[in-house]
């Protein structure tokens, strides 16, 4: 897409007098990604940093003409939506929504900061016939207690009513953690927040930032969702990506002077998140990440030509050309033949002082004192981290998506991969092809990793690859399947060291 031509997504939403959340907020995070924000105004809100003073409600006319001034010309990609404040802004809402076919993100703007409900009851009713039209609805926890009824205390709680909201028939659900005082277990030095859908759920970890400019957080990561989501990345990656504009926004965020003294003022997002501090950490559960360590890979250097080879055989036809690093990726072997592969492969590596992965099979590249493990992030699962860790092995992550980054990192492994660089044949893949320029992207948000370039590259491609200066270029099929693969090998190593 030319870079004049953005995508529009709608904020359907009241406006804030003081220009610190609502509406204001909404564009100042949807242009910060790269879309054109519309405004539907549902309520002219009057209000400072002390109290809301009126919500002003449009009628229903007034915001139907809105959504038909835009409908044919404006189309929305997606569209957020916050403060309903009466029935006659939910008919024009749902009304419209009836027909949208694009993904709805709602923040439920029914508490304000201090508590106060900002709706009446029968708002509140009306709320659950909208829920089966939201792809993702975020409310914060005294939200989510409104919405549910249910008690909100823990870890537990907090999932169990947000799966009530999908039993509702919402498609999927984030918490905010930012208010979450009064929880059981909350980390002193992290905000968590946590996401469900029917397909799954994680937890997203960010550092608590003291700050009092928080005016507009929840607007801002709706918002930045919904543009995310706007330029087609999967809900997961848009969650990830909406947090780490927050993040942003946060660290930017500014005062304000009054006659009775310094007013805290809105988060400022600025632009796409490209600094590593910004990226949450992704896991499981509620409790902060783990601090398991990973040695580094990379004292001996870069890593190098990496090939992906599926026999021990290939070590010693590739490792005296100059290799150092190479992966043992076995897929058709099991039980004694693959240990056996495994054993072999490991006795070539240390004679040669080459830095072996084992694909998948951390059992024996702990059993057989291999230098490293190598999974994908369908692996983690079943991987036990905490015992590659202690055995003293390094580790290697695939990544494909924001999603996989942000889990990653949760990790802190010795390098990421990132693939596919560009189309392969030699792994079914989901992911369109990142290209160079992802690659490089993520290389610039996580820069103290050592990153590995995988997917379709080539002899043709190498050099551009080489360019963007990651540690390690990966490969299958370029080496395994080419006529003379001693020759191509030797012609790579050659183009790595001279960059
Ligand atoms: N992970 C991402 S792409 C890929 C893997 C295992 C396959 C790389 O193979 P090739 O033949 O180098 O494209
Ligand atoms: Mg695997």
């Amino acid at each position: 897409m030319s870079e004049h031509v953005k995508p529009v997504v709608w904020t359907v939403a009241g406006s804030d007098t003081a220009g610190l959340a609502g509406q204001v907020a909404d564009v100042r995070a949807m242009e910060a990604l790269g879309t054109h924000p519309c405004m539907i105004t549902t309520a002219v809100t009057a209000q400072n940093n002390q109290k809301v003073v009126a919500i002003n409600p449009l009628n229903y006319e007034q915001i139907n003409s809105q959504l038909e001034a835009l409908r044919t010309e404006f189309p929305a990609a997606a569209i957020k939506v916050g403060l309903i404040p009466t029935l006659e802004a939910f008919q024009a809402i749902t009304n419209f929504a009836e027909g949208y076919e694009g993904s709805l993100i709602v923040d439920p703007v029914l508490v304000s900061s201090s508590g106060k409900p900002l709706v009446d009851d029968e708002v509140l009713k009306a709320f659950t016939r909208l829920i089966p039209k939201i792809r993702l609805i975020t409310p914060n926890i005294p939200e989510l207690r409104v919405l549910t009824g249910l008690s909100v205390t823990d870890e537990l709680s907090i999932k169990k009513a947000a799966n009530r909201l999908i039993e509702l028939g919402a498609s999927s659900v984030l918490v905010k953690g930012g208010h979450a005082d009064n929880i059981e277990g909350v980390s002193q030095q992290y905000v968590h927040d946590y996401f469900v859908s029917a397909e799954q759920s994680f937890w997203l970890h960010s550092k608590k930032q003291s700050t009092i400019n928080t005016r507009g957080t929840g607007c801002v990561l709706a918002s930045a969702i919904t543009a995310a989501l706007a330029q087609n990345y999967s809900l997961e990656d848009a969650v990830v990506l909406g947090k780490m504009l927050l993040n942003q926004g946060l660290r930017h965020g500014y005062s304000l002077n009054s006659e009775s003294g310094l007013q805290k003022g809105p988060l400022k997002p600025l632009n796409w998140p490209n600094d590593t501090q910004d990226v949450p950490l992704l896991t499981a559960s509620m409790d902060e990440p783990a601090n398991v360590e990973f040695p580094r890979c990379t004292e001996l250097g870069e890593l190098g030509l990496y090939p992906v080879v599926d026999r021990a055989s290939w070590l010693e036809r590739l490792l005296s050309l100059g290799v150092t690093t190479i992966q043992l990726r076995v897929k058709d072997l099991t039980g004694d033949a693959l240990e056996q592969e495994v054993i072999a492969a490991v006795k070539i590596a240390k004679e040669h002082s080459v830095r072996l992965f084992i694909n998948d099979y951390w059992q024996l590249a702990i059993k057989h004192h291999a230098y490293g493990v190598h999974l994908g992030q369908e692996d983690l699962a079943d991987a036990d981290l905490k015992a590659i860790s202690q055995a003293g092995l390094r580790l290697g992550l695939s990544t494909h998506c924001y999603y996989e980054v942000a889990r990653a990192h949760a990790i802190k492994p010795s390098y990421l991969a990132c693939g596919p660089v560009y189309h392969t044949d030699s792994k079914d893949m989901p992911w369109i092809p990142h290209g160079i320029e992802n690659l490089m992207k993520w290389k610039r948000l996580l820069p103290d990793y050592p990153w590995v370039a995988i997917g379709g590259i080539n002899l043709e491609r190498f050099p551009q690859v080489v360019q963007t200066q990651v540690s390690g270029i990966a490969m299958i099929s370029a080496i395994t399947q080419a006529e003379e693969p001693e020759v191509v090998t030797t012609e790579m190593i050659e183009m790595f060291k001279h960059g």
